[in-house]
């Protein structure tokens, strides 16, 4: 494969193929013929420059052709550099970001003992993880390790290939750390084999099946580039070299390779046919096993048929009915809050959800649901509510990890500054297309006294990359939402909830906002224009002379400065809401420009870079942002110094009004 694509990682796959071959025909159960059977074994690869290794697994177990491997790193072929989730095809995420594969087989974990402890243990299963020298450095695996640990997940079961070799140097050179022991400080239980002993691998995955109160860490002592031999016949495993090149390319000789591994270098892409006979009989071994889980679970849904309703709703994510019309909203609070309300709603109205917070849950207010229900704990998942401790990275990659698991709602808070932990789970999040909701709140700086660390400035421009920023079905990667009060965050929550094929996220205020007013009778109805991205939220004449624009807490404002200007002169004044410049953009040309009409200046106020809006304002227009750090003070003063006061915005779009004029 690497060979034919003249690009690739050899090394790596050649040492744990003996693992994978062990793994997938003795132990893996799943449908070979319907891989989306929800209660499959999953088997999360971590290296995903390991992907020869998988599409060559995968391939033995007819879920991927010849074909597609001959296609290896080609134009659309289903065999990528590094894999991409496709169920279809037996491949559970994307991996190529080292470190992120396994936290997301230890949220698919916890998902699975979510609904198990819910629905029983017949639907149990194991959350396989392959990962190696990268991803064990990899800070990420820090908060795995120990949140795996805490909760006891015995579902897991994760392979170290420890080949001693990594990118650029032996591993030797950077670490000197024992890991077995850094595992069995985190409680895991951790055994060390050979890993290319197809023995050992047997007998050690059959002790990790039967752990049950801890995760299992096999760490398997392989040899980088197994059965790499030079020109000569002299061998060339472990080498750095064969880590991410054809052999044919390093000092190693493809052909004597491959005649040493027993196969024909003329005919590289045959499976032989006693291996063909094998594999037949493990997919028909695995056919029968399902078939016998399936009788179990049409058992059970006979015996159970409510839970058996409600469990098909989580599978296929159908939401009860909800009304977030019903949630009381106090009047001029800030988003958090009213965020936390919402939630409180959703603890007691949808079954699956799982809020996750990061040692902020009394900040973040997603607290409003922990009230409802309990936190995990070990071996115990009747609540619905991971402390995830300080570890947002890690929290964002375990939510990622139950949406791709399946049958859960997961959603993650901290604060807006700290999104910047999340960045590299939120843009595989987003080109998986995974429905992970996450709320970020303290979203400007109005957090004030904590200072600039704590003030984000560039964080939602960076954000609203990723909506501009289109996925694989062509749809903007990301949905980000920043509401301008209550009724617009309850609003902003429900367009969340119906987010469900790619992650969205909430941005929310520490402080109060004024509620706006409504246009007409009822606020929480006429924020429905969210929906639409961008709307109208005060004018009164349908021919404007003006357009203020903003989105969040600088949506009051406007609408206090256009509320100024109408006084004072004879200016109409038209404000618009833009929870989400994205959302917007993918309206019909009519209705952008019936909200944006073509020559009237716009005036854009954010609290974030200037360039968080300057893709809605034409020349005719400006925007007032922040080009600099925060500073710590108290936030009015900080209003006062930075400009973000309605006076000051008047004088700056009088200014603009007679630039026009
Ligand atoms: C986050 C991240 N940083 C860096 C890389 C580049 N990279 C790919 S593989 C690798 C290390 C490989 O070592 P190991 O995981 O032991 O794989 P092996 O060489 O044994 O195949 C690095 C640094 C990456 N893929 N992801
Ligand atoms: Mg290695």
């Amino acid at each position: 494969m690497v060979e034919k694509a003249a690009s690739g990682h050899p090394g790596g796959a050649m040492g744990g193929a003996d693992f994978i071959h062990i793994l997938y025909s003795e132990f893996l159960n799943f449908d070979p013929d319907d891989t989306t059977w929800a209660f499959r074994d999953r088997m999360f690869l971590d290296p995903g420059h390991m992907s020869a290794m998988l599409y060559a697994q995968l391939t033995l177990c007819g879920l991927m052709s010849l074909e597609d491997i001959k296609s290896f790193r080609q134009w659309k072929s289903p065999t990528p550099g590094h894999p991409e989730v496709d169920i279809k095809r037996g491949i559970e995420n994307t991996s190529g970001p080292l470190g992120l594969g396994h936290a997301f087989g230890a949220g698919a974990a916890i998902a699975e003992r979510f609904l198990v402890q819910r629905f029983g243990e017949w639907m149990s299963h194991y959350t396989y993880m392959y990962i190696s020298d990268g991803g064990i450095q990899e800070e990420i695996s820090q908060g795995v390790g120990r949140i795996a640990g805490y909760l006891g997940l015995g579902n897991i079961i994760m392979f170290y290939d420890a080949n001693d070799v990594q990118l650029s140097t032996k591993v030797s050179d950077v670490t000197s750390e024992d890991t077995a022991k850094k595992y069995e400080s985190w409680h895991w239980h951790v055994i060390t084999i050979d890993g290319n002993d197809e023995n050992q691998i047997r007998n050690a995955i059959k002790e990790c099946q039967s752990e049950k109160n801890r995760p299992s860490l096999i760490i398997g002592r392989t040899i980088m580039g197994k059965g790499a031999v030079m020109e000569d016949g002299s061998s060339y495993e472990g080498q750095v070299e064969t880590h991410g090149k054809p052999l044919g390319k390093s000092k190693a000789s493809y052909v004597k390779t491959i005649e040493h591994l027993g196969g024909n270098p003329e005919k590289p892409f045959t499976i032989f046919p006693e291996v063909e006979h094998y594999y037949a009989e493990v997919l028909d071994k695995k056919r029968e096993y399902v078939r016998k889980q399936k009788e179990l679970y049409q058992k059970w849904q006979a015996n159970n048929p409510d839970r058996a309703a409600t469990l098909t709703a989580y599978l296929t994510g159908v939401l009860p009915k909800l009304d977030l019309s019903k949630v009381t909203l106090s009047p001029n609070d800030a988003t958090r809050n009213a965020s936390s309300k919402v939630l409180a709603y959703l603890a007691e109205h949808v079954g699956n959800m799982i809020v996750a917070s990061a040692d902020l849950s009394n900040s973040d207010m997603t607290d409003g649901f922990l009230k409802k229900t309990t936190a995990f704990r070990k071996g115990d998942f009747s609540g619905s509510f991971l402390q995830a401790g300080v570890s947002e990275l890690t929290m964002a990659a375990l939510s990622t990890g139950m949406a791709l698991h399946g049958g859960v709602i997961p959603v993650c808070a901290t604060f807006f500054a700290f999104s910047d932990y999340m960045k590299p789970v939120l843009r595989v999040a987003s080109l998986m297309e995974q429905p992970v909701k996450f709320i970020w709140t303290h979203d400007a700086f109005r957090v004030g006294e904590d200072g600039p660390t704590h003030q984000p400035i560039e964080q939602e421009a960076q954000l609203r990359l990723l909506e501009k920023l289109n996925n694989h079905s062509g749809k903007p990667s990301f949905v980000a939402l920043r509401p301008a009060d209550s009724a617009e965050t309850a609003k902003a929550w429900e367009l969340l909830l119906h987010t469900n094929d790619r992650p969205a996220g909430l941005i929310l205020s520490r402080q109060n906002i004024n509620d706006l007013p409504a246009l007409d009778s009822d606020r929480f109805e006429e924020s429905s224009g969210l929906y639409k991205g961008a709307y109208t939220v005060y004018e009164t004449s349908d021919d404007a002379d003006v357009i203020l624009l903003a989105n969040g807490s600088e949506v009051s404002i406007l609408v206090d400065a256009a509320q100024i200007i109408e006084h004072k002169t004879h200016y109409r004044v038209r404000v618009v809401s833009v929870p989400s410049e994205g959302i917007f953009r993918q309206q019909p040309k009519h209705y952008q420009h019936s909200i944006l009409p073509d020559g009237i200046p716009v005036f854009g106020l954010t609290a974030g870079l200037p360039v968080t809006l300057e893709g809605l304002i034409r020349d005719n227009g400006k925007v007032f942002g922040l080009n600099h750090f925060g500073y710590s003070a108290p936030y009015t003063v900080l209003d006062e110094k930075f400009g973000f006061t309605s006076e000051q915005v008047v004088k700056e779009v009088m200014e603009l009004i007679n630039e026009n004029n």
